[in-house]
């Protein structure tokens, strides 16, 4: 009896199995990239750079060329790997701990440079592999292991939104956000991954894809609250869209 498959591990991840924890969005990312690269025919012409944090995890699993940067360093350590191989698709894939605390200088002179990089942001709103130390964009009542019970903005100011930031800059030429919570939320964030990469392969320039995405473990939730969260409170406070595209899209 033949089967036809109408759904198959993506070409471009190893046959590893993951091990991000339970419900953790991590590894819907990692395969909305890998369908996007192999759709595009980039698995082979593809270098990521991975950081610190869970989004390390992720060199387990590509197939493509890859290397893993010094927490923070991740778009600094893409883009020069860009200039030296412009003829590959780099990416960095970083989460908000490294790339909105230890990695924000690197990360705003990189868009404001428009470097020719796509840079996929999981924003789970928290430290994850240490354990759930508050992030900058750890919600006002949001507890971490840092914070306490509640994020205090008096003390340590209002969670940042890094799409806005980014906005404000001239050269970045695709920004958008998107939220790991839902079917119809991801197909839009594989939208959003693809026009990325495709602007890079096109003209070229610097573009900012966000995923609002979960940690269950350090929430302290089951995978499935963990998605309310993201619906309830995240979504809310990031909203969701294209605050960026270039008039060719
Ligand atoms: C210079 C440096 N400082 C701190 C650490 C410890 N560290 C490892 S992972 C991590 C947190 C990463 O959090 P985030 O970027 O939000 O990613 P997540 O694990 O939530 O996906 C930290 C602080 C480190 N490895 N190097």
């Amino acid at each position: 009896m033949e089967f036809e498959y109408i759904y198959k591990k993506p070409s471009a991840l190893t046959s590893k199995a993951n091990s991000y924890c339970p419900g953790c969005m991590h590894s819907t990312a990692n395969k909305l990239i890998a369908e996007v690269l192999e759709e595009l025919d980039m698995v082979g012409k593809t270098i990521a750079v991975f950081p610190v944090g869970c989004a390390v995890l992720s060199a387990d699993y590509f197939l493509t060329d890859m290397t893993i940067a010094a927490h923070g360093r991740a778009p600094s350590v893409a883009c020069d790997i860009k200039r030296c191989r412009p003829d590959k698709l780099v990416f960095a894939y970083q989460g908000d701990g490294d790339l909105s605390s230890i990695g924000m200088c690197e990360t705003i002179h990189t868009a404001n440079r428009g470097e020719n990089i796509a840079v996929i942001f999981i924003n789970n709103a928290i430290f994850g592999m240490t354990g759930g130390q508050m992030a900058p964009t750890t919600l006002v009542g949001q507890a971490s292991t840092t914070g306490g019970k509640s994020r205090n903005p008096d003390d340590v100011g209002y969670p940042v939104k890094m799409c806005e930031l980014i906005n404000q800059f001239k050269a970045p030429k695709y920004i958008a956000r998107f939220a790991m919570d839902s079917v119809p939320h991801i197909r839009d964030a594989k939208k959003g991954i693809r026009k990325a990469f495709e602007l890079q392969l096109n003209g070229g320039g610097y573009s900012f894809v966000e995923l609002i995405s979960n940690c269950s473990t350090n929430w302290k939730t089951t995978p499935l609250q963990s998605l309310e969260f993201i619906r309830e409170k995240m979504i809310p406070y990031y909203p969701l869209g294209e605050f960026r595209v270039p008039e060719e899209m």
